[in-house]
């Protein structure tokens, strides 16, 4: 059975534009609830461990650079089947590729700095949502 929560971070560029508040309103319209939310900054380590998946590719060094320039938004998301409704309303990796209307088709650039995170799995997202918030939270 599909889990109820995701994971999600407005990326630097996102929030650099001034567009925390458009994606909170396109994600809160879309009927997810904030289960827990922060504005923060990821150090190179904190982005690195977060992005150790993709440690071996050719864009990690760029990755963890973009992901430690400026603020982030962290958030535990809750809907009925989220991982996947999630994916569908923040669009494709590639913003270029993203449907119409999607978060990353509105206020992403390209590949690599594209607005928004959201878990690819639920198992991803109880991790990573740990690796955020540690649980002293209200939530
Ligand atoms: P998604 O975030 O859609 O799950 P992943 O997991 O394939 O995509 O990639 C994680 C992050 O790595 C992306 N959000 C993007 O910021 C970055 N990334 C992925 N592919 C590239 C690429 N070819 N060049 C630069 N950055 C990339």
């Amino acid at each position: 059975m599909a889990g109820n929560r995701t994971f999600t971070m407005i990326k630097p560029d996102a929030v650099e534009n001034g567009y925390i508040g458009p994606i909170l309103e396109k994600i809160t319209s879309a009927g997810f609830k904030i289960v827990a939310m922060k504005y923060t900054q990821l150090s190179k380590r904190d982005a690195g461990e977060f992005y150790a998946i993709h440690k071996e590719r050719p864009f990690f060094n760029e990755l963890v650079t973009f992901m430690t320039r400026g603020p982030i938004v962290s958030a535990i998301l809750e809907k009925e089947n989220a991982v996947e409704d999630f994916r569908a309303l923040i669009g494709a990796t590639n913003p270029q590729e993203a449907a119409e209307g999607t978060i990353r088709k509105l206020y992403a650039k390209d590949i690599g700095e594209n607005a928004v995170h959201g878990s690819d799995s639920d198992e991803n997202a109880a991790i990573e949502g740990a690796f955020h918030f540690s649980g002293r939270e209200i939530y």
